[in-house]
């Protein structure tokens, strides 16, 4: 019997301890998958030590084998090469992507440690299944152990387009090692087309029918895939006692004013800034309109020990202090900025109690928070989902208010438009929104990346 081996950065699976106890989505899904298939969830503990032993644990039928980094692993692999190089850079954010050479040996090294550690661990029939920036080498590492199995490999964020991979030193090396799985996934056409055009462009490749890529005899399937959220528990949580609660308790502190929520990782790819912005602009071109809506921005930090993640902190700190001084009155204040994160069952309550859902990042992956937004209104009355065009949820998502959160007018007009939107505009919308949050939630997506990776037949197994 097969098998499901996952392996992130973070492993999510429930532990005796409580950690992925704040089950998201993603873990949601791949813990049920894990639990059916009896497989094994593998990356770092999160924690430091010098030993680098995998250290298994079994709880509620889900078995997860984590990882001990030394500080200099988190230094250059973690806080380093993934989070100061491959994410601002796959974030278009080329002003802020630090180039280290030590950075991209720690990132090498963790991998190859990975790999060594779980490679014994893999069987034959396993299907191992990669996730994201951390780990794009760990394919390759695990061939070079010996390991034939099929292997497949998702990004969660943006594939940059060429001009901007090229500016990476030894790109071409990183790509190249994409080219041990079987399949690779990408959350949009977009994202896979930007790849397909550097393989084609940077490495002389071929495509072929049915999603092929090769490069130098090496074929894999390269798709686009996009995550969902687990639309039927975030429903049944908007319809549940402590969303009710919440969402009353929202009413009740702001009678006769509209909320606009905005939830997002303290991360400057969320676009908080520019969505400051784009709101103090609606204030000033509605003066009359001021006191009649409030935004509610919820922003847990993130990265802390990056300090670009500690520059927008203070950039909004100062920002939401400044907007709240100019404009608030004795009664009203435009902004509540809240540096926490709240329970899922809180966060639904606090959708379905909002009139607009602002949800403007300047470049992301897919974005699941205006997916959890759509699936927690009210059928009957619900909120306008304002959509940056840059996110990857906008491809599935045209009806929502799409907008450029670069310009502040844009915003503002989005805003305008989302406020003064009738019943029936904001019900016809939403439908067709929700139906695709609900046929195309997690589930779907890891059966589709799954029944790709094991079902259909593959271009060519990739063997070292
Ligand atoms: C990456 C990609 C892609 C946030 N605050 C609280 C809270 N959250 C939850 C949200 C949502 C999740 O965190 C954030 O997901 P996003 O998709 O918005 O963003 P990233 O963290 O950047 O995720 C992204 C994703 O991977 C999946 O592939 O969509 O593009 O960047 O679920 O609800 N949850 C709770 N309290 C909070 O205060 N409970």
């Amino acid at each position: 019997m097969s098998r499901l081996i996952v392996i992130s950065n973070r492993v999510q699976a429930p532990t005796a301890a409580g950690v992925g106890g704040a089950q998201g989505g993603l873990a949601v899904a791949l813990t049920a998958a894990l639990r059916e298939e009896h497989g094994i969830w593998f990356g770092w503990s999160g924690e430091t030590g010098e030993d680098h032993e995998l250290r298994f644990e079994t709880f509620e039928g889900v078995t997860s084998a984590v990882m001990d980094l030394s500080e200099q692993d988190v230094e250059e692999y973690y806080d380093g090469f993934a989070n100061r190089t491959l994410w601002p850079l796959f974030h278009y954010r080329l002003d802020l992507t630090e180039f280290e050479r030590d950075f991209q040996g720690g990132y090498e090294r963790v991998n190859r440690v990975f790999g060594q550690a779980i490679g014994p661990h893999i069987e034959p029939d396993d299907v191992v299944w990669v996730h994201d920036y951390h780990m794009i080498p760990l394919g390759w590492v695990l061939r070079q152990q010996g390991v034939n199995n099929r292997m497949g490999f998702f990004l969660h964020i943006p594939w940059p387009p060429t001009r901007l991979l090229v500016a990476l030193p030894q790109h071409r090396r990183l790509v190249e090692s994409l080219f041990a799985y079987d399949v690779v996934g990408f959350q949009t056409e977009e994202w896979l087309e930007s790849f397909r055009h550097y393989v084609v462009t940077e490495m002389g490749g071929v495509l072929s029918d049915g999603d092929c890529v090769t490069v130098g005899g090496r074929t894999i399937r390269a798709i686009a895939c996009p995550i969902g959220v687990d639309a039927e528990s975030f429903i049944a949580a908007a319809n549940g006692p402590v969303a009710k609660a919440t969402q009353l308790r929202m009413l009740e502190s702001a009678v006769g004013r509209s909320m606009m929520v905005g939830v997002d990782r303290l991360d400057y790819s969320k676009g908080l800034a520019e969505r400051f912005s784009g709101y103090e602009r609606f204030l000033q071109n509605h003066p009359d309109r001021r006191a009649l809506v409030y935004l509610l921005q919820i922003a847990p930090p993130s990265r802390t020990a990056v300090q670009s993640y500690r520059d927008i902190r203070d950039n909004l700190d100062a920002m939401s202090g400044r907007i709240n001084g100019a404009y608030a009155d004795i009664d009203w204040v435009p902004i509540r900025y809240v540096n926490q994160g709240y329970p899922r069952d809180v966060l639904a309550g606090i959708y379905r109690a909002a009139r607009i859902g602002l949800v403007t990042p300047l470049r992301d992956g897919m974005n699941l928070v205006a997916k959890e937004f759509v699936a927690a209104q009210d059928p009957h009355d619900p909120g306008v989902l304002i959509l940056s065009r840059f996110a990857g949820a906008a491809a599935q998502m045209p009806q929502a208010v799409l907008c450029n959160p670069y310009s502040a007018e844009d915003v503002a007009d989005a805003i305008d438009k989302a406020l003064r939107m009738s019943r029936e505009e904001r019900i016809a919308r939403w439908k067709p929104m929700f139906d695709n949050v609900r046929n195309e939630d997690v589930l779907w997506w890891r059966r589709r990346f799954l029944d790709t990776l094991t079902e259909a037949p593959l271009c060519e197994r990739n063997a070292i």
